[in-house]
């Protein structure tokens, strides 16, 4: 087989496993959002998912009624919003998950929680043998402009997309010139 027929057969291949690969967008409560209006079951709506690290969470809703607070499980177990991990408030945030284990969110508008607007989002590994671990770090959320970076857990997966992009330019320019 010529080098130029191996270089596209290689690119092919690499298409085919960046499509299997490919994160899903979560969008909690579905078509009704992020609210308290419904006594929609995000409990239900959890069930119904299969999170995978890469996959991306979005929580839309009126920001002039509701937020968005990553808070620890006790927090969750309560509806204690007194000192969330982080507070998103745009009313559409996106969340990354970059890890195994439990993500609890909740509404921190007083009563909302009560009223069943909180969310646990458990992403669980693929190999059933480790089980997910609830006090691991959380997801980073995806952050406005003005906020410090994120972790580099969230730049390490573009790094490595980046390598295999330049050593497939470099493959395909030796293939041509090979042509040449
Ligand atoms: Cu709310």
């Amino acid at each position: 087989m010529a080098f130029i027929e191996k270089a596209v057969f290689f690119l092919m291949m690499m298409m085919t496993a960046f499509q299997v690969s490919h994160a899903a967008v979560h969008k909690v409560g579905d078509s009704a959002g992020w609210t308290i209006i419904g006594n929609i079951d995000y409990k239900k709506w959890a069930a119904t998912k299969n999170f995978q690290v890469g996959d991306t969470i979005i929580f839309e809703y009126n920001a002039k009624f509701h937020n968005v607070m990553r808070v620890t499980h006790a927090m969750y177990k309560s509806c204690n919003a007194s000192s969330p991990l982080t507070t998103m408030s745009t009313g559409n945030d996106t969340i990354k998950i970059t890890n195994y284990g439990h993500h609890f969110f909740l509404c921190g508008i007083p009563g909302h929680c009560q009223a069943g607007q909180k969310v646990d989002i458990n992403v669980v590994k693929v190999s059933a043998a480790a089980a997910p671990s609830p006090t691991s770090a959380m997801a980073s959320p995806v952050p406005p402009a003005n906020v410090p970076a994120p972790s580099p857990n969230n730049a390490a997966p573009f790094i490595v997309v980046k390598g295999a992009g330049i050593a497939l330019m470099t493959l395909l320019a030796l293939a041509l010139s090979s042509y040449a």
